[in-house]
């Protein structure tokens, strides 16, 4: 399956090198695509540095920090343009470590959604302050509870997704502009009826930097699966909330986990 990892960048020059290659380095199936959003700390012109060595991995360079979520829609639909078979969505701060991605490609191959779950087998988060973590498990429950998603971790951001997955969800008609696209893309896949499954994966604490999430982002994050829910954005054309009760096929992790 040819597979093209992305990863949105804004000021992650002390992570890039070292992660474009343990990327990489997990098959030879895969390319590796950053955004970068004209980071002040020089990533952009880091990436432009190791893709002229490196045939396997691009980079898209954007005028300004325009948000994860559009950085998501650019690439994936770049993807869909040049033929991939699927995409995995990737922080670049080494959270989503590298070594998983074997596991997510390869689960893709019978499913069309494979998560990256922090909560699978209870909690597998490394290195996050209690608040952190308590914050992050609340506001998953939260979006799990609101969105009737049947997975544990309905807010990861490491996620494979295949071609179809893509096409079913239509990138151009995803409202949501920030960390809440991936969330709304994993709606809109399992809304369509396609099959999600979920792989254990431990999530680390960032390596080097600073985390970009703002207190408005965490407010719309709390807005957003109510406006999945009721449909706000897209009445009458997707009936969500009709298609997830109905029992999605959701693999080993749907139920009682
Ligand atoms: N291109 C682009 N990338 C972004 C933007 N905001 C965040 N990112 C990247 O998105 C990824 C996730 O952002 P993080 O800051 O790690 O957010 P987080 O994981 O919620 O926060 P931490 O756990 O503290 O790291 C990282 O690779 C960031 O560099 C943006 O506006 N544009
Ligand atoms: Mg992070």
């Amino acid at each position: 399956m040819r597979t093209l990892v992305v990863t949105p960048t804004y000021n992650e020059r002390d992570n890039i090198e070292a992660l474009v290659e343990a990327v990489l380095a997990t098959s030879d199936q895969l390319d590796y695509l950053i955004v970068d959003d004209n980071s002040p700390d020089g990533t952009g012109e880091l990436a432009d540095e190791i893709a002229r060595r490196n045939p396997r991995f691009h980079v898209i360079h954007r005028a300004g920090k325009l948000g994860l979520g559009s950085a998501y829609r650019e690439a994936f639909t770049r993807a869909l343009a040049q033929g991939y078979d699927a995409v995995v969505s990737m922080d670049g701060d080494w959270s989503h470590d590298p070594q998983y991605l074997p596991d997510l490609i390869r689960a893709a191959e019978t499913s069309d959604l494979v998560i990256g779950s922090r909560y699978l087998h209870g909690i597998s988060v490394v290195n996050w302050a209690l608040s952190r973590l308590i914050m992050s498990a609340v506001a998953n429950e939260y979006a799990r509870l609101v969105t009737g998603m049947p997975f544990r971790d309905c807010t990861s951001g490491f996620q494979c997704l295949t071609r179809r997955a893509l096409e079913s969800a239509g990138l151009a008609a995803i409202r949501t502009s920030g960390y809440s696209f991936l969330i709304e893309l994993k709606y809109r896949v399992v809304s369509a009826g396609l099959r999600g499954v979920e792989v254990p994966i431990v999530f680390t604490q960032r390596r080097a930097g600073v985390s970009k999430i703002s207190k408005a982002e965490i407010l719309r994050s709390m807005v957003t699966p109510w406006k999945m829910r009721l449909g706000l954005w897209e009445r009458g054309t997707t009936d969500a909330s009709a298609s997830l009760a109905g029992g999605v096929d959701t693999g080993r992790s749907a139920k009682g986990s």
